[in-house]
């Protein structure tokens, strides 16, 4: 699916240092079969080419974006403006305030330009690519299928834990 289609889900982030986390959402798109592309786009280094990302995202196909970014993140609120697409913003952890700075400016969002913020660093990936799946799940019911079929896996293995 992966190879045949045109991306669902956008995945950008403001530096190449941010992929080691923002992996996991690539990697869990892949796991549920989702088409999707990753891209490095700065709100501050590139501005141009990510407002043009943004805005050519419904014409290109894309149905929720995925933005992480670190310090002063405005990487997510950015690219919100330029598009109505759901938006959701990673916080990335950083090493003078431990994300706390990329947490609040992309949480913080001003009524009006909407972008949901999932936790910091890796689990936030990886939630927001859960988080896309369930939203394109809504109009797929084998995407919601393979979701259900996610979180019955999660509970198995809960449930099966043992402890000393
Ligand atoms: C942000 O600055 C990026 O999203 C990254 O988290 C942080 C540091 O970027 P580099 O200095 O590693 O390129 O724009």
């Amino acid at each position: 699916m992966r190879t045949m289609s045109a991306p669902l889900v956008g995945i950008i982030m403001g530096s190449k240092s941010d992929w080691e986390a923002m992996r996991q959402a690539d990697e869990v798109l892949t796991q549920f079969d989702v088409p999707h592309e990753s891209r490095v786009l700065s709100a501050h280094r590139t501005p141009a080419l990510t407002a043009e990302y943004a805005s050519g995202a419904i014409g290109r196909g894309l149905q929720v974006i995925i933005a992480g970014a670190g310090g002063a993140a405005h990487l997510a609120g950015v690219v919100a403006a330029h598009t109505v697409l759901p938006v959701i913003g990673v916080p990335m952890q950083t090493a003078a305030l431990g994300g706390l700075d990329s947490l609040l400016s992309t949480v913080q969002m001003p009524k009006g330009i909407p972008v949901a913020t999932v936790a910091i660093g890796a689990s936030g990936a990886a939630n927001a690519a859960l988080l896309s799946v369930a939203i394109l799940a809504t109009a797929r019911p084998d995407l919601r299928a393979k979701l259900e079929a996610y979180r019955e896996e999660l509970a198995r293995q809960i449930g099966g834990a043992t402890l000393p």
